[in-house]
């Protein structure tokens, strides 16, 4: 629409509020949907795209894929999305400033670096999150790569054995996918901060997210470079990303190799995320997916890779994102003394309702909705909830599952419950855990797993909410 004026996503994300006009965007489309609010069908709903992109609640919600919606939409228009301004240059001072602007949806724990999650609501909405949606965790400021003269490099500690690849060299090897749920360690940090406080972010329970990945095979790399399965001397493979920080040290961390290698480790260096090149807050152009594993060994914008004897220096991998007794404190935490977090336990969450609501009963019940998913490519084989602090179980429906069986069930499960309350009910505390094909399953209590950096943060998950009947 060339007679309509130009705006940039700066601009629309102005427009959040009915007091300053609510813009929405959609394609190349801006459009006002203030007067459109009341009478859109599900109400109130439409606010989460305030001042933001339509497109992945429409993903979620797909009744919106029709030709009368879109009729609707084009009335409403009032601008082109101006393409040459997607990226913020505000101030040039501010390593952050050319980062990526963000959906509004994307709650931020934190601005700079940029770290932020959805609404528990949303996240089990869709078995596959969509990536506007899909929780960001950088270190540091979003690199700017060219697709074009981007070159991953590969080398082999001790032995000269160094081999580069261009975008194009890469996407020449067999396409792999596979759909893997990435998790933050530190997710549901919140709620361990409540029995001490921790060093870290808030992050609640939504630092985790389900994407199919594709691109090349990590041990398809490797085997050019003549590392195998029988590999014996060298037995970790380090990952470099291209963000720097201000002593222009980059974003490392590594894995075993047997990881790497093995035939059913499945780790993919990724160019795209479900369907589409990854964007630029979860790594582009290749981010590395090691499914089953801790988010920070996931590097993204990844510039070399290292094969070694030992495992990566860097901080991320020594002197974080290890696991600690509650006994041990800054004061006197020795990091060495801690392996660093490789796969995840078991973990699950109740994602509606949400705690404090008031729900409304029907009929003697209601209704539970949330996510279970384990490391190490176990799968979810129950999960289980109590209303009376344990003293009776109600097992929940696994609705949503990957075929793929344990050690490579990489993706997590969606779960849902119908429970009965007893009339007289005016409050209820809802508890929940999951059980994995290896039959581990959660801790009751955070008070026995506290740790200082607030990681492994797996306790069973309570919400107590109100009951309206
Ligand atoms: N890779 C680089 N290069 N820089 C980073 O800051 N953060 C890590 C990991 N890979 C990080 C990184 C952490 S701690 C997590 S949890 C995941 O990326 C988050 O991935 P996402 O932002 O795509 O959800
Ligand atoms: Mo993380």
């Amino acid at each position: 629409r060339p007679d309509l004026p130009s705006y940039s996503m700066k601009e629309v994300s102005k427009h959040g509020t009915k007091e300053n006009q609510v813009w929405v965007v959609y394609r190349e489309g801006v459009y006002d949907i203030t007067d459109f609010i009341e009478q859109h069908p599900g109400g109130e709903q439409i606010m989460i795209a305030a001042g933001s992109s339509v497109e992945p609640f429409w993903v979620l919600y797909g009744i919106h894929v029709n030709d009368h919606v879109f009729e609707v939409l084009e009335t409403l228009r009032i601008g082109n999305l101006s393409k040459s301004d997607i990226v913020n240059v505000a101030d040039v001072g501010d390593p952050y400033a050319k980062d990526p602007i963000r959906h509004s949806a994307l709650k931020p724990a934190n601005m700079k670096p940029f770290n932020a999650e959805i609404s528990p609501a949303l996240l089990c909405e869709s078995f596959i999150t969509p990536n506007e949606l899909f929780y960001v965790r950088n270190h540091l400021p979003v690199p700017e790569i060219n697709p074009h003269s981007y070159e991953l490099e590969l080398e082999v500690e001790g032995i000269d054995r160094t081999a580069v690849f261009s975008l194009d060299d890469l996407k020449k090897f067999p396409k792999a996918t596979i759909t893997a749920t990435l998790m933050c360690a530190g997710n549901r940090r919140a709620e361990m901060k409540k029995v001490k406080t921790v060093k870290g972010l808030d992050w609640g329970p939504c630092a985790i997210g389900n994407a199919t990945w594709s691109g090349v095979r990590l041990r398809d790399l490797l085997k050019q470079v003549g590392v195998t399965e029988d590999e014996e001397i060298l037995k970790h493979v380090h990952f470099e990303g291209l963000d720097l920080d201000v002593t222009a040290t980059q974003y490392a961390a590594s894995i075993p190799i047997w990881k790497a290698v093995d035939r059913r480790g499945d780790v993919i260096l990724a160019y795209e995320m479900n369907g589409v090149p990854i964007p630029p807050d979860h790594g582009y152009p290749i981010r590395v997916v090691v499914p089953g594993v801790a988010g920070a060994r996931n590097v993204k914008w990844l510039g070399k890779i290292v094969v070694s004897e030992k495992e990566s220096t860097s901080h991320w991998q020594q002197n974080d994102y290890k696991g600690f007794s509650p006994s041990i404190d800054y004061d006197n935490v020795d990091f060495s003394k801690a392996p660093s977090i490789q796969e995840l336990p078991v973990i699950s969450a109740i994602c509606k309702p949400l705690e404090g609501e008031v729900v409304k009963v029907e009929n003697g019940y209601i209704n539970l909705k949330g996510y279970a998913w384990s490391g190490g490519g176990q799968q979810i084989i129950r999960v289980d909830l109590t209303l009376d602090e344990g003293k009776t179980w109600h097992i929940a429906s696994l609705d949503a599952q990957d075929t793929a069986l344990p050690p490579q069930h990489w993706a997590w499960t969606l779960w849902s419950a119908k429970l009965p309350v007893a009339p007289e009910f005016k409050e209820v505390e809802i508890w929940c855990k999951a059980v994995d094909s290896c039959y581990n399953t959660q801790p009751e209590r955070f008070e026995n797993i506290w740790n200082f950096r607030g990681v492994l943060s797996n306790a069973y998950h309570r919400v107590k909410i109100k009951l309206n009947q």
